[in-house]
């Protein structure tokens, strides 16, 4: 932070991103990307932020948390082929939500390059706030597109954040539950995951309040579920509630906030009343803690209205006042007839009683009640920066430090171990590896194991497993 109380921003933006086209009657438009852009152009606020174009991610840096053949699939697919992969459509989940449009893989390369070179960002100390629109796409699975998202930058970003933070904390107030965030680290406690969503009949379907984490991870995962009309007050109500407790108790190094759009009220797909002052609230809300925050887009299908709320939350990020009518840009016709950069509530309902928002609450404070404040995680050297990673690649890191430098720690690096500022805190070594030894079901197992097992080594995993069933042939 700087003397004067102002945070250091860096924005990062790829001014092709608008070009980008889902499909006719889709109500994903990337165009509201380039709109936002010109919002905060016109409010004057490059000049008080570093504005950056991001590499655009690699294979290599979308595989940390992605399939090689998923992968592999986005690379080669275009609407051309689209007939002759039938299979892979079916198995991808590319599909009405999820279609394969011209430039797809380009598109991902772009939202996820812009999250993990804002979290390098935050990592490298060079900035207190990084924000990237075109991330904050939480629906998309280790193998599989979900939800309008296909590359999960916010995995991406968090996994980047963990090289230098022993804990994350994620929290995501699109409307849609962000499941494909919470399903990544369910099972370690090195994230926290919380999102606040519409539940009950809304997509994804997933997120009920008894959803908390497994294994190591059981407690560090929260889901708040609303109903329809939530207001400015009963959001900040809770918001504040538990994110407060949250803070207090997990104390994370770095926080990931999801600023999906949709959440507003009047979003062509949401039914939420949330008006821009009551969303940016979340922003002023961790701006307090003086911890590095990541933020990044997500939903958002009233397009003037996303760029609305993005424009005035990278103001929030900037501590800078700005004025109530939009100046001139050039997307000034969508803004009308007011030309402001507020947004009135609707008179609909909140079906969010008091009661409901009071029982919410002390559900969650229940879960909390048993967090280990503060974990700790193994020591660890701290993994390669993303620019430097890719710098070093070909050259100097053999192929499995290459390969795994996330998490994994080869001999080599063990022996060369050393001292950093961002070191992780001592702990038990075993403890990132090891299976919990109990019995699960096989869908349970797999999903324990989709972050942190994807970096393990064939020798333990097998181990794991022995033990694993070593342990049920005992009971
Ligand atoms: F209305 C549509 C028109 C064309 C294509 C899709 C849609 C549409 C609207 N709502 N699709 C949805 C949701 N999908 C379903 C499907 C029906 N079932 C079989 C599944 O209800 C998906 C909503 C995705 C929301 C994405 C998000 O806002 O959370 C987001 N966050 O970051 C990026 C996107
Ligand atoms: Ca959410």
């Amino acid at each position: 932070m700087l003397t004067n109380g102002k945070r250091r921003v860096s924005y990062y933006y790829d001014p092709d991103v608008g070009n980008y086209y889902y499909s006719q009657g889709h109500p994903m438009k990337p165009h509201r990307m380039r709109m936002t852009h010109a919002l905060i152009a016109a409010y004057g606020m490059f000049k008080h932020m570093a504005v950056q174009r991001p590499p655009r991610a690699s294979e290599k840096d979308i595989t940390r948390f992605h399939s090689d053949s998923y992968i592999n699939f986005l690379k080669s697919a275009s609407p051309e082929k689209v007939w002759d992969m039938n299979s892979s459509i079916r198995k991808f989940n590319v599909c009405e939500d999820c279609p394969v449009f011209d430039g797809l893989w380009e598109f991902c390369q772009i939202s996820a390059g812009g999250s993990l070179a804002a979290a390098s960002e935050l990592n490298s100390g060079r900035a207190d706030i990084a924000i990237n629109w075109s991330g904050g796409l939480h629906h998309a699975k280790m193998s599989e597109a979900s939800g309008f998202c296909y590359v999960n930058d916010c995995v991406l970003g968090i996994l980047e954040l963990l090289k230098c933070h022993t804990r994350v904390l994620y929290a995501d107030i699109d409307i849609h539950h962000g499941d494909g965030v919470e399903e990544a680290f369910y099972t370690t406690d090195r994230v926290m995951t919380c999102s606040f969503h519409k539940f009950g009949d809304y997509f994804p379907g997933t997120g009920d309040i008894g959803d908390i984490g497994y294994g190591p991870g059981k407690y560090y995962s929260l889901n708040i579920p609303l109903y329809d009309g939530m207001d400015d007050e009963s959001h900040r109500e809770i918001f504040d509630a538990v994110m407060t407790k949250v803070m207090e108790w997990y104390q994370p190094g770095a926080v990931v906030l999801q600023g999906g759009a949709d959440s507003l009220s009047g979003d062509r797909l949401g039914c939420f009343n949330l008006t821009i002052a009551g969303h940016s609230h979340c922003i002023d809300f961790f701006k307090k803690y003086n911890v590095p925050i990541l933020m990044l887009g997500g939903g958002g299908y009233t397009i003037r209205n996303v760029a609305r709320c993005w424009a005035y939350e990278t103001s929030r990020a900037l501590n800078l006042e700005i004025q109530e009518d939009i100046p001139y840009n050039e997307y000034l016709e969508y803004y009308g007839p007011e030309f402001r950069i507020q947004i009135h509530p609707s008179n609909m309902e909140n079906r969010n009683t008091r009661e409901y928002i009071e029982n919410i609450k002390a559900r969650t404070f229940e879960i909390l009640r048993h967090l280990t404040p503060v974990p700790s995680v193994p020591f660890q050297e701290t993994p390669n920066s993303y620019k430097g990673l890719e710098r070093l690649h070909e050259k100097e890191l053999d192929e499995e430090e290459t390969k795994y430098a996330d998490i994994r720690e080869t001999v080599r690096q063990k022996e060369r171990r050393t001292e950093h500022p961002c070191e992780f805190e001592d702990s038990d070594e075993e403890d990132l590896g090891a299976l919990p030894s109990i019995r699960k079901n096989r869908r349970l197992v797999e999903r324990e194991t989709q972050v942190m097992e994807k970096d393990r080594t064939e020798r333990e995993i097998e181990q794991s497993h022995s033990k694993m069933e070593a342990k049920s042939l005992a009971e």
